[in-house]
């Protein structure tokens, strides 16, 4: 896969030299670049924002640089172009699936009072997967750490990325629709509290059992709205009503 973020603070995207996301770099399963938007101003103070038509408060960027960088990054039918906004649809991990079998995902980060309007409007007129997308219910200063965000979540969902994918199986907000069951290690005594017998029992049985209903309890006592949104076919014989 192909990632591409553009932004007025390239340092920002440091972290993903890091971790998975670095490491997936450097194997050669993702080719990802961060482009300074300023490159593509044309005038000596290289300007990217302008006061907003109508006023107000704050300033615009503008849809000529703007335009000029996705022209130049923007690779094919088979990019996605995301643009980070707190007026968006949530980013879910079903997004992140789907965004997973793109060829390039373009990450416009807009500052200030956001990207000219008429940027999505004229790539989404020419063809271009464009989805205005928030990571939650606050705001931050821009779209470079919704940027980072999105892009470890899809990342460590590409094949070979994550040694034992396994892992991607039981999570939370994975296939299940519930939150994941709690983990413990060694030592089975710490400041006086124990370790679960049932997992030191090694009834593989028991312990699937286990775990799902803590999965369920946690999910109804943490997010009951995930519970509420559960298919009737979700739950199974044993599963209690909580
Ligand atoms: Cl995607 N961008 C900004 N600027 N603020 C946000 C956001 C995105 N998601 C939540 N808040």
């Amino acid at each position: 896969m192909r990632i591409d973020v553009v932004t007025i603070f390239p340092e920002y995207l440091a972290a993903l030299d890091l971790s998975l996301v670095g490491k997936a770099r450097t194997s050669g399963l993702l080719d990802l670049q961060v482009h300074d938007l300023r490159t593509w101003a044309t005038d000596r103070h290289r300007t990217v924002d302008d006061t907003p038509a109508g006023g107000g408060a704050g300033m615009v960027m503008r849809p000529d640089v703007w335009g000029a960088a996705l022209d130049e990054v923007i690779q094919g039918p088979g990019t996605v172009l995301v643009v980070p906004t707190p007026s968006g649809p949530t980013f879910t991990q079903e997004t992140a699936h789907a965004w997973a079998e793109a060829d390039q995902l373009v990450f416009a980060c807009g500052r200030y009072e956001g990207i000219d309007a008429r940027v999505a409007e004229h790539y989404r007129a020419a063809g271009v997967q464009v989805r205005e997308v928030s990571i939650g219910d606050y705001v931050l200063n821009g779209g470079e750490v919704a940027a980072l965000v999105m892009t470890e979540a899809v990342v460590r969902l590409l094949p070979g990325v994550i040694g034992n994918p396994a892992s991607l199986v039981e999570e939370s907000h994975g296939e299940a629709g519930l939150l994941e069951y709690p983990v413990f290690t060694r030592p089975v005594t710490w400041r006086e509290l124990d370790v679960p017998d049932v997992l030191m029992s090694g009834h593989h049985g028991k312990i699937a059992r286990w775990r799902r209903d803590q999965a369920l309890a946690r999910t109804a006592a943490r997010r009951p709205d995930l519970v509420a949104a559960l298919e009737p076919t979700a739950l199974d014989k044993d599963d209690r009503a909580t």
